[in-house]
């Protein structure tokens, strides 16, 4: 009946190519994504989504990424919901090329980012358990899936060096605290398998190193990325 429609969803009617794949490069702040987007940009049949990182900052004339490093407990909250959108949005898009490399995912914006707000106590249960509320949803009704997770592994303090240097205004106020549990958070995620279940095959990149050598590294792991194992 009706009832059973609702419950089950309809997921079931959402059928993805299965030529296409879908890989997401995840890491800290500053671990170097950006660069590895570029180094695969280069390539021919790969679409990059960048990290809607632009909208972040402004919407409507709002920039939300400011306000959640000014006040995290007042504005953790609003920068979640928005970004879960426009990840949802990302994800959903329809792909032009066969191969698609998305900067994160809606599920480290998850496990990660929202983790952390609410285990620092930065937000409440109930905002929490709304975010939860809304990914569940959005997990069992649309297709949101990847192929592979790759996972640039970097120490807090390079990423805190970088960061510096690197000087995005509304990240000036980041204290090297904040990538340790950032990273933390990553590791339970990718690597422990602690918390929530991982669905794809992860991909552990060292990323500690100079520009140079990371793209040596993509150079050597770029079959791996690209090519699925069937
Ligand atoms: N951010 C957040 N919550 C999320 C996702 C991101 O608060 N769910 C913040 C962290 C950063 C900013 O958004 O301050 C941009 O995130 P990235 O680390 O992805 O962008 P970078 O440019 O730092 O990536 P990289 O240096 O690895 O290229």
């Amino acid at each position: 009946g009706a009832g059973t429609a609702v419950a089950t969803g309809y997921k079931h009617l959402i059928k993805k190519d299965a030529r296409k794949r879908i890989i997401c490069i995840e890491g800290n702040i500053a671990s170097g994504k950006t660069t590895c987007l570029d180094y695969f940009a280069q390539t021919t049949s790969i679409e990059v989504l960048k990290e809607p990182l632009t909208k972040w900052r402004n919407v409507r004339g709002h920039n939300i990424l400011g306000l959640m490093y000014q006040d995290a407990s007042r504005w953790g909250i609003t920068l979640q919901t928005y970004v879960q959108l426009t990840m949802l949005e990302q994800h959903t898009r329809p792909m032009i090329s066969p191969i698609r490399l998305m900067e994160r995912s809606i599920h480290s914006a998850k496990h990660v980012f929202v983790e952390n707000l609410y285990r620092s106590g930065k937000m409440p249960e109930v905002d929490y358990a709304v975010l939860s509320e809304w990914f569940d949803w959005i997990q069992n009704n649309t297709d949101v899936s990847v192929d592979l997770i790759v996972y640039l592994q970097t120490s807090p303090k390079v990423c805190y060096e970088r960061l510096k240097t690197r000087c995005r205004e509304e990240e000036k106020v980041i204290p090297l605290e904040y990538l340790e549990a950032i990273h933390e958070l990553y590791e339970e995620w990718l690597i422990k398998r602690a918390l929530f279940e991982v669905s794809c095959p992860v991909l552990v990149i060292g990323a500690d190193h100079d520009m140079q050598k990371m793209i040596e590294k993509y150079e050597e792991n770029r079959d791996q990325i690209l090519n699925s194992p069937n």
